[in-house]
């Protein structure tokens, strides 16, 4: 234990000596231009000046963590790894503070994964693996498994026949067409006949927030969703290391609509490796099927290695605060920036 905990606190340590002596060599050039303009500045100035330098340390941070995450072993991610502990740094001459954290953008369910249809997607006679995706079986059992703040014993979702009718309106508002699936389908005749009428978008998720337009997600629904549903490329799947512990209950059976009961979801988690993750699906599907019997689809829709990281740096000089969100691919030879979020940048 404490052989562990120590370990855990020199990689901890390593990490930040790591990173700060990347931000400390990317700031520099940086510093010398901004130091001039500060001799020019007037006072009141001083308010823009930190925005500015606060502003390159953003900047200096996704550079800082593009270099770091490059030693990463990108064969499996899993959250001991070093990427997962945020590192504080304190700036030169006590001018501030920068947080740097990475999470994993593939430990959560991905919507674009939905758009997909099997050609009796729109048969209820057909059995569960007949008619649905592996995806949509796993969207279909989260959505019945999303805990009821308001109500412990009621379901936000309660049966596969509700969940399947938003499923139903999710694929039209991504697909091209305008002919609504099953019953509950719904297109532009439905949306534009509402007393705010809009069009479906008829295209992929850009957003998570996108959801919410979509028939049949509650303002309730949307708030249990949110924290396990992310909008990725549509190849995108789960981490199986990193995904949290609801979405292990969304894996079942393939004639099984249902999600897992929390203690048959608690005996699959125990059946984790020592080393606390997964280093491959073989694994995975060992521990699976001591615990539930019958044909489980993992492959395709699991990996044990992620693709895209959040990275958030939130950087406080003065009274000046600036939080930037970048999404991170990782790319042959470099992680690169794919998109820009909520953030000063
Ligand atoms: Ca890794
Ligand atoms: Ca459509």
């Amino acid at each position: 234990m404490y052989a562990c905990s120590k370990s855990l606190k020199n990689k901890q340590y390593g990490a930040v000596l790591i990173m700060v002596l990347l931000i400390v060599a990317l700031v520099a050039g940086l510093g010398i231009k901004f130091a001039g303009d500060y001799q020019l500045g007037l006072a009141r100035a001083e308010a823009r000046w930190h925005g500015a330098q606060a502003r390159a340390y953003l900047f200096s941070g996704e550079g800082a963590a593009i270099k770091f995450l490059a030693t990463d072993d990108a064969a499996v991610d899993h959250r001991q790894e070093l990427w997962a502990q945020p590192v504080p740094v304190e700036l030169p001459d006590g001018m501030g503070q920068l947080l740097i954290s990475l999470d994993d953008a593939n430990a959560k369910f991905n919507l674009n994964r939905l758009a997909q249809i099997k050609g009796d997607f729109n048969n209820p006679g057909k059995s569960p693996e007949q008619r649905f995706t592996a995806a949509q079986l796993i969207f279909i059992r989260l959505l019945q498994a999303l805990p009821n703040p308001q109500d412990p014993h009621a379901a936000l979702v309660p049966s596969p026949e509700d969940a399947t009718q938003i499923l139903e309106a999710i694929v039209d508002w991504t697909d091209q067409d305008s002919d609504p699936s099953g019953a509950s389908g719904a297109e532009n005749d439905y949306y534009l006949g509402q007393p705010d009428p809009y069009q479906a978008a008829n295209m992929p998720f850009r957003s998570v927030e996108e959801l919410q337009m979509v028939r049949g997600v509650t303002p309730q629904i949307m708030q249990g969703l949110r924290p396990y549903v992310t909008v990725l490329d549509a190849s995108e799947v789960l981490n199986l290391n990193t995904m949290p512990e609801l979405l292990f209950r969304c894996i079942n059976v393939n004639t099984d609509l249902s999600p897992l009961s929390e203690s048959q979801a608690k005996s699959l988690t125990g059946e984790k490796p020592s080393a606390g993750f997964y280093a491959n699906l073989a694994d995975f599907n060992t521990s699976l099927s001591k615990v539930i019997g019958g044909q489980v689809q993992l492959e395709g829709e699991f990996a044990v290695a992620t693709k895209y990281f959040w990275l958030t740096t939130v950087v406080q000089i003065g009274d000046q605060r600036r939080t930037g969100r970048s999404l991170l691919l990782r790319g042959s030879p470099s992680f690169k920036v794919v998109r820009r979020e909520e953030g000063n940048l």
